[in-house]
């Protein structure tokens, strides 16, 4: 087995040490200082189980005493498959506890992606539900076993069916938890997968504690806070930007929600008096258009996160009035670096910037296509490398080659600009931009224009081949009502973009109508799928499929 490791030079480690980020501890360690500090104060709560600090710690030590009396080892992974329930916690800090990687897969993952996270990290138990959004993991964990013999355990939270029932395995006597050391890795998350398939994402303990801890200080989260956990929770948003982890740290109750509808989010947050929650842009749309019409309390609610994807400036404006709620915007990846627009930032720059690193010692490197560094205020390719920020890939030495600089810093993809005061406005990913017979769009601005329209929902704007351009542009778009004239609609949405005084080249090629955009595993709109359907409808079946999904 390939041992999962992640490594700063020493003298770098050293720094980070020094500088206190890197506080020695690890995942147990914490939990057994945030259980210290109030055993009885309420973790957990998910529909009407709750549980506290102390019921927690109890549930994640007999745990991780059952995974090591199963024969796995401390260093083995453990491919954990499951949704926003109780269960998340117990298992992942029973696991961290053993010193077993869990490996963080989307509930939205299917048969190919799983496989291919087991393979690639080398997986030897799979933890699932029994059933969730009608979908029956039983069955998917039978065809993955087939498919990878090496899965020796699968554990179900729930009716077990032919598999083992995690249920049964609570009771098990402890036994000795190894000894671990803060600079192993404690977990893998999974990248987005933007030029491929993704890859596996080694973090340590002491990187991971540092990041989700001051994430909640900068959030100021403390022991009265409510986190809802909306978004998928095993995705990094969620988990630790400052998410359900960084909660935990600060000894307040992270709160579950199986949807983020609000039909279903909403109920919850007046319940239980939920203080902040994250959300991904799409569902930000969402959440402000059924605010206007729900009779629900949302008064509890102070912080609305919105990360994951480019927030448009027109849809930002309407966050705070909606939702009567403080927008906070989070630009992160789930490599490392996270920024953050700060609770005292004037107004301008929460609704134009993506805010600035959690770190100071976040090093920021903007440069050009032959990585030279650009001038402040020009877009450019953003390199960076810091405490929390991964050096490498696991088992990926062509993509580490790729996605990683001599000098250590991580390739993100993102093209962003920096303001003066060192805040990022992300002006989209390297592979967003259309090369229209040499002339450059960028998909955000016109994106921008057209989300500017009353009539229009959303937009995105994807690239599509072109024999004599190379690309045209296409742009997807949601309408608020259906149109009675379509026609008429797309040609009259065309002179609005003309009227707002762009270069005709900008002027979408195409329009497409739509009543909703193919989403990524935690939601994010899936250009890949986009740009994959306008191949498809455009080209012979045998030229479709290139691409991976996100
Ligand atoms: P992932 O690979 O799933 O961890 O996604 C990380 C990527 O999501 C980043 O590199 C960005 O491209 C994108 N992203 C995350 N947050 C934002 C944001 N607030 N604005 C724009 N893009 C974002
Ligand atoms: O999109 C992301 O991956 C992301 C967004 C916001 C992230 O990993 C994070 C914050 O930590």
């Amino acid at each position: 087995m390939i041992p999962a490791i992640q490594e700063w030079p020493p003298e770098t480690a050293e720094k980070y040490r020094r500088a206190g980020y890197w506080r020695g501890r690890t995942f147990g360690q914490s939990l057994s200082e945030w259980v210290a500090s109030g055993p009885d104060r309420t973790a957990l709560v998910c529909g009407q189980r709750r549980w506290t600090y102390a019921e927690l710690d109890a549930r994640a030590t007999s745990l991780a005493s059952a995974f090591l009396g199963l024969g796995l080892l401390p260093g083995d992974r453990a491919l954990v498959h499951l949704p926003n329930i109780l269960e998340f916690f117990s298992v992942s800090f029973g696991l961290f506890r053993a010193g077993i990687i869990p490996v963080f897969a989307l509930p939205a993952h299917r048969a190919s992606e799983i496989c291919h996270f087991a393979n690639g990290s080398e997986a030897t138990a799979y933890i699932i539900p029994a059933t969730h959004d009608r979908f029956d993991y039983r069955e998917l964990a039978t065809e993955v076993c087939d498919r990878v013999p090496r899965i020796r355990h699968v554990i179900v939270a729930g009716e077990a069916g032919p598999h083992k029932a995690l249920g049964e395995l609570e009771s098990t006597p402890l036994r000795a938890h190894p000894k671990l050391s803060p600079s192993d890795v404690a977990l893998m998350q999974l990248s987005g997968g933007s030029t491929g398939l993704s890859k596996l994402i080694p973090r340590t303990h002491d990187d991971y504690i540092y990041s989700f801890e001051a994430s909640a200080e900068i959030c100021r989260l403390d022991d009265s806070s409510v986190y809802l956990g909306a978004l998928p929770i095993a995705h990094n948003f969620p988990m630790s930007s400052p998410g359900t982890f960084g909660t935990l740290s600060a000894g307040g109750t992270v709160v579950l929600t199986p949807s983020p509808r609000p039909d279903v989010a909403f109920p919850i947050i007046e319940r239980e008096r939920v203080s902040i929650t994250g959300l991904v842009p799409p569902l930000a749309l969402i959440w402000i258009e059924a605010a206007a019409k729900s009779r629900h309390d949302l008064s509890s609610l102070q912080v609305l996160q919105v990360g994951g994807a480019k927030l448009a400036t027109e849809v930002a404006r309407r966050i705070g009035p909606a939702l009567g709620v403080r927008l906070q915007q989070v630009f992160g990846m789930a490599e490392g670096l996270v920024n953050y627009t700060r609770f005292d930032d004037p107004d301008e720059v929460v609704l134009n910037t993506q805010g600035r690193p959690i770190s100071c010692d976040d090093e920021v490197r903007i440069v050009d296509d032959e990585d030279r560094p650009v001038v402040r205020g020009t877009p450019g390719h953003l390199l960076t490398r810091g405490p929390y920020t991964i050096r490498a890939y696991h088992n990926a030495p062509e993509a580490n080659a790729r996605a990683f600089t001599p000098d250590g810093f991580y390739r993100t993809g993102d093209i962003v600009e920096e303001t003066a005061d060192g805040y990022l406005i992300v002006r989209g990913r390297a592979t967003d931009q259309i090369n229209r017979g040499g002339e450059k769009i960028s998909a955000e601005e016109v994106e921008d224009h057209l989300l500017a329209h009353p009539q229009i929902h959303d937009a995105v704007i994807v690239s599509a081949p072109d024999e004599y351009l190379g690309e045209r542009s296409c742009a997807f778009v949601i309408p608020r009502e259906p149109p009675s004239k379509p026609v008429q609609f797309k040609a009259d949405l065309k002179g609005w973009i003309r009227k707002r005084g762009l270069a005709a080249y900008k002027v979408p090629d195409q329009i497409r109508l739509v009543d909703r955009f193919p989403s990524t595993g935690v939601g994010k709109i899936n250009r890949k799928r986009l740009r994959a359907a306008l191949r498809a409808s455009l080209t012979p079946p045998a030229a479709e499929q290139r691409e991976g999904n996100d």
